[in-house]
């Protein structure tokens, strides 16, 4: 009898974790979450993976991973059964092994892109969606007094999904933003989400035709945000190629040479595509445009990204659900059943799970945070994000310098410019710079208490 299986989910924030099989995969209650919490075709099949799927029972591995995209693993009465494609290979031994060829199988086919960009400085998660020129002007001067690489404009730049150009907030402009960031010496990043649409935008009403359309032909909605459906585009159209092309190329032009890409999934959700393919094949197409519209120099973080079918064009993939500043929305996991909401302990959780996939793509675990100033974490919690940043080796926050006091810059300093020989002492567990720092704890997803 299998013990515990390895849930792999399929996008950026879907949970990834080892599952006791004798529990029940905590069940996602509202549909409007299980749009966004993992591939909705397979909703319901909650003991199901993402491309792979691997038993752990007394100390050995058994690991059966799809070499070709569009694949699934299912668990029936204690195995793993393979849905989708004829390419498998089984690895079987202890767990880092088994994984390592698993990964290594799939890089030999799909490639291996692992770039590392030097410490992250992002807007998103102490400004949110509010930010404006004139904040990102002050904010790049304190940050430039810091080792940092790049400086990445999150959402709240831009019209609205589909509509890339700059809002009021950005009078001058993007080009001007940019040149203020590369003035300060840093790298300039912008976030985007190239295969998302809102369906107030000004694409959505002037090119219909680019939606993905469900059976009923109506647009198919893959996420709620920002007060707006968001909706998908058909990449598997060459008109939507070509405009996503231009989107791509018109933000380098800019002189952004660092973008974010985000809601990526949207661009493998399921509906019915012009030219019919799977929907990881079609995903792929469109990100190998995107890769091309953006030149090999470009560093591409893919963010809200199907994780296997990106490997080999992206330089780093988000692996988790999105930080927080606090440690858990339970309303959200324990009583719905998504982990795949942001908060501290989802990104950890699942990030840590998707460690594995370390050299055939850089992992970013989300930013860490320094601050006291509007944060709930401890600073234990915080410091379990910083070192896994630390194991994961891309190191990003959110941090404004100046929010912090003289303690946290200095923690900051030391991240920053800490390259700590990392050692793995178990499963659960690293020596990160001769501290042992324990996963343990706050790894695996449990139901709500009945
Ligand atoms: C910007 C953010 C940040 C963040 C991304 C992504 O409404 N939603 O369901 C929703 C899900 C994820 C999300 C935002 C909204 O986060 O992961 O780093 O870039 O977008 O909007």
């Amino acid at each position: 009898m299998a013990a515990s299986f390895y849930r792999h989910g399929w996008h950026s924030w879907s949970p990834a974790a080892w599952h006791d099989t004798a529990r029940p995969w905590p069940r996602v209650t509202l549909p409007d979450l299980i749009i966004n919490a993992d591939d909705p075709e397979f909703a319901t099949d909650l003991l199901s993976g993402s491309g792979l799927g691997a038993i752990e029972s007394d100390g050995e591995v058994t690991l059966l991973g799809a070499l070709h995209l569009d694949s699934r693993v299912r668990m029936v009465d204690g195995e793993m059964i393979p849905l989708g494609g004829e390419d498998w290979i089984t690895a079987k031994g202890l767990e880092e092994a088994a994984f390592a060829s698993y990964r290594e199988g799939f890089c030999k086919r799909w490639g291996t892109r692992a770039t590392d960009p030097g410490p992250v400085w992002c807007s998103w998660y102490s400004f949110w969606g509010n930010i404006d020129e004139d904040l990102m002007t002050k904010t790049v001067a304190d940050v430039a007094q810091f080792p940092f690489s790049v400086f990445q404009i999150d959402a709240g730049w831009e019209r609205a999904l589909g509509d890339w150009q700059a809002n009021s907030s950005f009078r001058s402009g993007m080009p001007a933003m940019a040149e203020r960031i590369r003035e300060k010496g840093l790298r300039p990043g912008l976030w985007m989400a190239p295969f998302a649409v809102h369906r107030r935008s000004e694409l959505a009403d002037r090119y219909p035709q680019f939606l993905l359309l469900n059976d009923e032909g109506t647009p198919v909605r893959f996420a709620h945000n920002w007060g707006d459906d968001g909706l998908a585009l058909d990449v598997t159209r060459s008109d939507v190629l070509e405009w996503v092309r231009e989107t791509v190329a018109s933000a380098i032009g800019w002189g952004f040479d660092y973008l974010k890409l985000d809601f990526l999934y949207a661009g493998a959700f399921p509906g019915r595509r012009e030219t019919p393919m799977g929907r990881e094949e079609g995903y792929r197409r469109a990100i190998e445009t995107v890769r091309s519209a953006a030149g090999e120099n470009t560093f591409l973080l893919a963010c809200g990204a199907p994780i296997l079918a990106s490997i080999g064009l992206f330089d780093a993939i988000r692996i988790g659900p999105d930080a927080a500043p606090y440690w858990e929305d339970t309303a959200r996991t324990r009583w719905l059943g998504d982990w795949s909401g942001p908060g501290a302990r989802n990104a950890i959780a699942t990030s840590f799970s998707r460690l594995w996939l370390q050299r055939a793509i850089t992992l970013d675990p989300d930013v860490a945070f320094f601050r006291s100033r509007s944060n709930l974490l401890t600073p234990s919690q915080r410091r379990l994000g910083q070192d896994l940043a630390l194991i994961s080796g891309f190191r990003s926050t959110s941090d404004p310098p100046a929010w912090l006091d003289l303690e946290e810059r200095q923690l900051l300093e030391e991240f920053l410019n800490d390259r700590p020989v990392v050692l793995r002492s178990s499963s659960t567990s690293f020596e990160v710079g001769g501290r042992h720092v324990d996963f343990q704890p706050v790894l695996g997803f449990e139901d709500r208490p009945s």
